[in-house]
């Protein structure tokens, strides 16, 4: 197995035995092995979705699903700076109005899709977590969002990226809408007129085809 390969599989690994100090030292070697940053990233991501797996076969508590929540900033932490670097800054595209719907606290997804949008030459306005509906409106309202991005993590909430897109567009707001997170899929995107992003590094690719900005 090369280094690269045993530096993945050490942060999955990692992440799925909680150990917050093996992770870290294993994000730090990152840079120095020629890893690209988002694959450290997306094997920290399998890693605590398997977390997730044992927490609703109640194998894990939700104490244990917070502490897997620190590792994983702790170590994007690590990874931003290699992660910022590694994609070319240019002039700002557009502003994108980026949050989590209202009753949804997950926000790691949310903040890696800000990293590697803002890595792509968007602005982004950044409104946050379990962020109120009215609250995404007049924020796309006062930054003349080109975009407004919404992510759900729920089957309890994805419900509210409907009730987003339709008072965007009762409010005369027609940037389009780009919805992400675990519960969402490309159907239900369809479905409420929005658009569907599997991944952080997708959303950028989405976000450029929506505003036709691809290189
Ligand atoms: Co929670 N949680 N959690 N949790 N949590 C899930 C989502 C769950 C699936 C776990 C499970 O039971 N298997 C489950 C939801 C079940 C359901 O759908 N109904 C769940 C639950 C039940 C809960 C609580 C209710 C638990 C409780 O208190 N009893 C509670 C929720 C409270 C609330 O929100 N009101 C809760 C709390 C938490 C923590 C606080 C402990 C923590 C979140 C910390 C934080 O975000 N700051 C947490 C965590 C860590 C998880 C899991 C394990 C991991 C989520 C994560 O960070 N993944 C999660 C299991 C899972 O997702 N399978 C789970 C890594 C991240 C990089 O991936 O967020 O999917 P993800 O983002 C990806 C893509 O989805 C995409 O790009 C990202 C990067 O590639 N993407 C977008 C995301 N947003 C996008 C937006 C876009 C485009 C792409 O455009 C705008």
């Amino acid at each position: 197995m090369t280094d690269k390969q045993s530096i993945l599989n050490e942060l999955e690994n990692d992440m799925k035995s909680l150990n917050q100090e093996a992770a870290i030292a294993a994000a730090r070697k990152v840079a120095a092995l020629g890893v690209s940053p988002v694959d450290a990233i997306d094997a920290l991501s399998k890693g605590i979705r398997e977390v997730g797996e044992k927490f609703a076969r109640k194998e894990m508590f939700v104490v244990e699903l917070i502490y897997a929540a620190t590792i994983m900033e702790e170590a994007v932490k690590v990874l931003e700076p290699e992660l910022k670097r590694s994609n070319e800054k240019r002039h700002s595209i557009g502003t994108i109005v980026l949050g989590t719907v209202a009753g949804d606290i997950h926000d790691i997804g949310k903040n890696l899709v800000k990293i590697m949008l803002e890595a792509g030459g968007f602005e982004v306005c950044d409104v946050g977590k379990d962020v109120p509906t009215e609250t995404f409106v007049s924020k796309s309202n006062e930054a003349g969002a080109a975009l407004v991005g919404a992510s759900s993590l729920m089957t309890t909430t994805v419900s509210v990226q409907k009730e987003l897109v339709d008072a965007l567009r009762a409010a005369g707001i027609k940037a389009p809408v780009m919805v992400g997170g675990a519960a969402v899929s490309d159907e239900w995107a369809k479905e409420i007129g929005a658009h569907y992003s599997q991944d952080a590094g997708s959303a950028v690719e989405t976000a450029k085809h929506l505003l036709g900005k691809e290189t």
